[in-house]
């Protein structure tokens, strides 16, 4: 299984964390687990260097941190990897141009004025993640629901690719969803919690206690003051239930009926205790991490050996397959 975390923004959020790290987490044992940092995408967006560097190293950390055990898995970075670019190349020869002009996340991030005008790299974002998932012979693929076009994306290229040039790739297993997998954004419940949007609505798993608290009390709620989950009239107090669930372990039942006839304040106040000590452990663990730079090096040198073996094996196949010459 492949899967993988952007290096951009201030760090990751409960979203990525429900909807994909946590899962990641669990999965490390049962499989043989890629998991890597894709600043190729990064760069699809406009990013400042230095910040780049550094947030790639902290995105590791934060794996690491979060549970992630060099020793039971591949972290690597994608850029070490050249295989990604060389791959995406071959697979960008045979996607249609209407069936690239279809993907939402493109449509959605040429709209925003703040990310600068829409580039190529934006639009063969999808194809370049494909590569990343077919170089490994992936079957499975956790990601959050945001991701399922890309997914889809991957599954008919691979199965064109093996149609018309021979068995090649693996197809991968489609996504398969659990609650937490789409966590929205405080401030907007109608847009998924991002790294690209504004902080307040955003719960960065580095921010400290009184920030967290600050931006739970602050969430866009709804009309009435019932405690109760309805995702098209309450959207607001449905995600803080959801976020509450997926960290207490508890059912979103248990907890309407634990709120009933109290307000949204008693509510908010207990989810900032829940969202604090949830992630409490989890910092103290990144700044020993972060503390300990030969830990991180050695875990992305090991990385990098094991994925560029499997990813030199496939690209290998895939040129014979397409009819390169191969080098003497
Ligand atoms: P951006 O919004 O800037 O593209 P992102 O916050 O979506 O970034 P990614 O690095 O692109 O972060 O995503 C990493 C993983 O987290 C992916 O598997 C993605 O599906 C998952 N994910 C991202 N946002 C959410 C969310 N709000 N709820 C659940 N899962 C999410
Ligand atoms: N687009 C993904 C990040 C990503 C990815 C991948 C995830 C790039 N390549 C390959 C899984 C497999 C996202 O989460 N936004």
């Amino acid at each position: 299984m492949l899967s993988g975390i952007q290096p951009t923004g201030s760090g990751s959020h409960l979203g990525n964390y429900l909807g994909a790290v946590r899962r990641w987490v669990a999965m490390q044992d049962g499989f043989d687990a890629f998991y890597f940092i894709p600043d190729l995408h990064a760069i699809t967006v406009p990013q400042d260097p230095a910040t780049l560097r550094r947030r790639t190293r902290e995105a590791v950390a934060e794996l690491l941190a979060a549970g992630l055990d060099p020793e039971r898995c591949t972290v690597f970075v994608q850029s070490q990897v050249p295989e990604h670019a060389q791959l995406a190349w071959v697979l960008g020869c045979i996607t249609g141009y209407g069936e690239a002009s279809r993907m939402t996340q493109f449509k959605d991030k040429s709209n925003r004025a703040e990310l600068g005008p829409a580039t190529v790299g934006l639009f063969t974002y999808p194809v370049l993640q494909a590569a990343d998932i077919l170089l490994y012979q992936a079957d499975l693929v956790p990601v959050g629901d945001d991701q399922r076009q890309h997914l889809e994306l991957t599954r008919d290229l691979a199965q064109r690719f093996n149609a018309r040039s021979g068995p090649t790739f693996t197809v991968p297993s489609g996504y398969v969803g659990q609650a937490g997998d789409r966590v929205m954004d405080l401030q907007d419940p109608s847009r998924k919690m991002s790294k690209s949007l504004p902080p307040a609505g955003t719960i960065y798993l580095q921010d400290d206690p009184a920030v967290l608290a600050k931006k739970i009390r602050s969430a866009v709620t709804d009309a009435g003051r019932e405690v109760r989950a309805d995702p098209a009239a309450k959207p607001g107090i449905t995600n803080l239930l959801i976020i509450h669930a997926a960290l207490s372990g508890r059912s979103v039942a248990d907890l309407e009926q634990d709120y009933a006839g109290r307000g949204y304040g008693d509510f908010k106040r207990d989810l900032a205790e829940v969202v604090v000590e949830a992630l409490t452990p989890f910092q103290r663990r990144l700044s020993a991490v972060l503390g300990d730079p030969t830990y991180v090096d050695q875990a992305l040198r090991r990385g990098r050996e094991k994925a560029s073996e499997v990813a030199a094996g496939t690209l290998a196949a895939v040129h014979s397959a397409v009819g390169f010459l191969p080098a003497t």
